[in-house]
């Protein structure tokens, strides 16, 4: 079956990869699945036929015969229980690797936003400054907890999971920061995730259209 998502038919980071839609073709390049890509515009992200794929009227959404699924978390989940490659087949394990994904998106990705948003979209608020410490303390905290428990490891929990595939994701959002270089392991750690092929050819993929 056909598996079609969606990204912005331009990425406002112009081919850097830190649009969602990256961590969902990096998930289906590392189980080996073929996939579509409909390219579509901020104002037709608003628009009825949209919204009916996704009722918040983001990017990506993924399509796979009758399934409509939004939210990369769930979209990642939904390839690693299917294909083999991004799941450990012991039920521990497994477990697990499904709790880094939540922690990526759960524990690690609001901290990461709230920097964004206090950066770009409130810069012009007279808070914006005043905020921007706090904001950069809150992930330090949380970057030097995950670094504390990665140590020297290659991955989070043994071998290369959808768990590290979400967290490199999320981290990768924080190189501009320079914030991520103060771990060297976790830097490394998402260099490690960026080397993956699966990896580069998603990146590729979203470059050809947007760098
Ligand atoms: N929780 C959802 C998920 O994980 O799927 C979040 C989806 C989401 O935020 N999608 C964004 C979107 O569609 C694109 S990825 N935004 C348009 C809108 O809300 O109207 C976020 C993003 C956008 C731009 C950059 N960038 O330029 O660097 C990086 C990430």
């Amino acid at each position: 079956m056909t598996i079609t998502i969606t990204a912005f038919e331009r990425s406002p980071d112009g081919g850097k990869g830190l649009a969602r839609d990256t961590r969902v073709r990096w998930a289906l390049e590392e189980v080996a699945r073929p996939y579509e890509v409909r390219l579509v515009s901020f104002r037709a992200m608003k628009e009825p036929a949209h919204l009916a794929l996704h009722p918040f009227g983001q990017i990506p959404t993924y399509e796979e015969g009758d399934l409509v699924l939004f939210e990369t978390g769930a979209i990642v989940l939904h390839i690693a229980e299917r294909h083999a490659g991004l799941l450990p087949p012991d039920t521990d394990a497994r477990a697990r690797a499904i709790m880094w994904m939540f922690a990526a998106v759960n524990t690690m990705e609001p901290p990461i936003l709230e920097l964004v948003t206090v950066k770009i979209l409130e810069s012009d608020k007279p808070w914006s400054q005043a905020r921007l410490p706090l904001v950069v303390d809150r992930i330090r905290n949380r970057l030097g907890q995950l670094s504390s428990r990665l140590g020297d490891d290659d991955w989070l929990d043994g071998t290369f999971s959808a768990g590290d595939l979400m967290m490199v994701s999320v981290l990768l959002r924080l190189r501009p920061s320079g914030i991520l270089d103060e771990f060297p392991n976790l830097a490394a750690y998402v260099a490690r995730g960026e080397a993956r092929p699966g990896y580069k050819r998603a990146f590729d993929a979203q470059a050809a259209i947007n760098a």
